[in-house]
């Protein structure tokens, strides 16, 4: 595996390349341009020089989170192909670069949702968290007639006023849109970019819904193994693989995590490792990384990652805000960095163990 951490490009992020590349065993980064908006085409020169920017600081491009895809592309209108095409180009000039993993999800109007972006836990430290009352409480519907945009206090990271407009068009454009149809829609979208994809050997790795369960009546459809599955079925060939992402999947307890590894060698091109802590259904936060923080064995994750023989890249994801720092929810140095080396630590034992035995 290569470690890696991700990183939103000079302009955005509060971490640094330099301060990435002094965490040990941390070789690359996984990056994205991410003032673009879903569907336009990357232009060249802007692969070109985050590639150069990074490799300056002696780090390596390892793989891009995200290029997003359209909601015409989810929702099957008569604009997909545009921006289907947009996408097909974009991989290109990524393929032309040597970039050859692409993260991207298929989730409806938003991606990850949580319902408390700083939740303060009792050493201080604060994380993200879910509660599926809160999410609950709120009608969409309801919340876009209201004119100064709150409900009950409470708005999700996405609904802010100026986008508000534009999200509710997309729930009523999502209303024909059943699960079935965003599967065929998923298909359509793989076959058309499994060309570029195979003449540049790039690995699509889908991102599971976050969390793993349909939320505010959308559809979801990457939500467990046999969905996964399904997916891979469809379009049966190495480029189109997952991204394991620990959190998401491990949203929902019913998912075993180490057993969905298992059943994918060869498929997975990316992942997330990271624990979380689960307080009852549908309540949980996002715990440090150590097994012992959290409700899931990471050993057992990595050993999985390892005896399927994962090659790509690791990252740690979502840390806990600690020692003042102030960055993007999720994205700070100081508890990732604490993360990476606790998986590269574990890997280490993995490896060594497995070679005497
Ligand atoms: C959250 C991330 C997601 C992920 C996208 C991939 O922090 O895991 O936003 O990057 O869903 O497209």
């Amino acid at each position: 595996m290569k470690m890696t951490l991700r990183w939103y490009g000079s302009k955005f992020d509060t971490v640094t390349l330099q301060q990435i590349r002094q965490i040990p065993g941390v070789s690359g980064v996984i990056t994205t341009l991410y003032d673009m908006p879903a569907g336009e085409l990357w232009p060249e020169d802007r692969i070109k020089s985050i590639k150069a920017e990074v490799e300056a600081s002696g780090l390596k491009i390892e793989g891009i989170e995200s290029v997003n895809i359209h909601d015409a592309i989810k929702i099957g209108n008569d604009k997909r192909d545009k921006y289907i095409d947009n996408y097909i180009k974009t991989l290109e000039n990524l393929g032309k670069h040597g970039i050859d993993i692409v993260c991207y999800n298929f989730m409806p109007v938003f991606d990850w949702t949580r319902t408390d972006l700083a939740k303060v836990r009792p050493d201080g430290s604060t994380v993200l968290a879910y509660d599926q009352k809160k999410v609950d409480e709120i009608d969409p519907q309801t919340f876009f007639d209201q004119t100064n945009a709150s409900s009950g206090g409470f708005a999700m990271p996405g609904w802010e006023p100026e986008r508000l407009a534009h999200v509710k068009e997309l729930f009523e454009a999502y209303k024909s849109v059943d699960e079935e149809k965003l599967f065929n829609n998923l298909v359509y979208f793989l076959k058309a970019i499994r060309p570029v994809c195979e003449k540049y050997g790039i690995k699509m790795a889908i991102h599971p819904d976050d969390p793993a369960w349909p939320v505010f009546g959308l559809p979801r459809i990457i939500t467990g193994l046999e969905k996964i599955q399904r997916v891979m079925k469809a379009v049966d060939a190495p480029f189109n693989g997952l991204t394991f992402c620990a959190g998401s999947l491990g949203s929902n307890p019913k998912n075993d995590l180490p057993a969905i590894i298992r059943a994918l060698p060869g498929r997975i091109h990316f992942a997330h490792v990271r624990n979380l802590h689960h307080f009852g259904p549908g309540v949980f936060e996002e715990a440090a990384h150590l097994s012992c923080d959290g409700s899931f064995d990471l050993y057992e994750m990595c050993k999985a990652l390892y005896d399927i023989n994962f090659k790509g890249p690791i990252r740690p994801d979502h840390g806990r805000m600690i020692w003042g720092e102030k960055a993007m929810p999720g994205y700070g140095l100081y508890d990732r960095a604490l993360g990476a080396s606790y998986i590269e630590g574990l890997w280490e034992a993995i490896e060594k163990s497995s070679r005497k035995n």
